[in-house]
């Protein structure tokens, strides 16, 4: 009997421990325009495909996919589009590690320099010899300063809007222990909080950033950022890192070229940096520096007689070839 099932080849890593499944072959043809076209497509033919890659029974709520495609810009090396548990990514800074990991892991880039086109602009990674990915990320910058949120449940929350490649709202000043015994009320926390932005002129933001010391010499902040998908990111976010840098910048609290350590809530870190792009409209060019781990090869099975073939919850139907 033939085999009825779309094989599709991946490579899992995990940047930080945020995990990445780069989509190698079996994917959907999206063309050949701009990515901010491709993505579109992607989300409006192709949305059981994401499902069926990251979603259960094959996936988490934790997995963020990275579809491998041709890129559209004439300096770029690679063209990739970042979906999660619910729907597509701007940017990935963890991703954009992971995927420079793996096709390290491949043997398609070696130390140096690649450029990756993204839906929201060109990124330039660096691959060290260590192993370690620095990612010259897109233009970020603070949208809104200290604008107050009137939560369910919590009351006046104040936080700034700003874009790291996704829509951040960060939160510095609350009443939560950023302590990693406190998942589910974090979460609980920072949804209600993304609720209140989003109702209050904001919706396009869908990550929540919420900021506190941490306890750990020469780190400079512990996160909790909460996914659009609910899933907290396990890494300390590369887009919010980059958010964060802008806000930093723009107050005055941090100068170009100086290191900033990020710590996420399980204590892994990133290393970012800054310079001024535009001092007027408060734009930066953040980079951020990690490491990932390559840590499955496999190929995925779409088999049309499975029920949960698309993911748990997907709609179902024929196999997208
Ligand atoms: O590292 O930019 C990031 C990211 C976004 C969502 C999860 N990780």
């Amino acid at each position: 009997m033939a085999d009825p099932c779309h094989r599709i080849r991946v490579i899992d890593s995990h940047t930080a421990g945020e995990p990445t499944r780069l989509v190698l072959e079996g994917g959907p043809d999206l063309g050949l325009g701009p990515l901010a076209e491709r993505v579109g497509r992607f989300r409006s033919q192709h949305d059981r495909f994401r499902s069926a890659i990251v979603n259960e029974p094959r996936g988490s709520d934790v997995m963020v996919g990275a579809l491998l495609v041709p890129p559209y810009r004439a300096d770029c090396q690679f063209g990739v589009i970042f979906f999660n548990n619910v729907g597509c990514l701007g940017m990935c800074g963890h991703g954009t590690i992971g995927l420079v990991a793996s096709l390290a892991h491949l043997g398609r880039v070696t130390p140096g320099r690649v450029r990756v086109d993204t839906p929201v602009g060109a990124v330039e990674a660096e691959l060290h010899r260590n192993g370690e990915v620095k990612v010259a990320n897109v233009p970020s910058y603070r949208r809104a300063q200290g604008v107050i949120v009137a939560a369910p449940g919590l009351g006046a929350v104040r936080g700034d809007v700003a874009w790291g490649g996704n829509w951040f709202f960060l939160v510095e000043d609350h009443d939560q222990v950023i302590d990693r015994s406190r998942l589910e009320e974090l979460t609980d926390y920072a949804w209600r909080v993304r609720q209140a932005v989003n109702a209050q002129g904001f919706p396009e933001v869908d990550h929540v950033e919420l900021f506190a010391p941490s306890p750990a010499t020469g780190v400079h902040s512990r996160n909790f950022v909460l996914c659009p998908g609910k899933a907290y990111d396990r890494s300390p976010c590369g887009t919010g890192t980059s958010a964060k840098l802008a806000c930093l910048a723009a107050d005055g609290k941090m100068a170009e070229g100086e290191e900033w350590v990020q710590e996420s809530i399980i204590g892994s870190r990133f290393r970012g940096t800054y310079r001024w792009l535009d001092r007027a409209k408060g734009e930066v060019a953040p980079t951020i520096t990690g490491s990932a781990f390559v840590n499955a090869e496999g190929v995925l099975l779409l088999n049309p007689r499975d029920p949960f073939c698309w993911g748990i919850g997907a709609a179902d139907g024929a196999v997208e070839r």
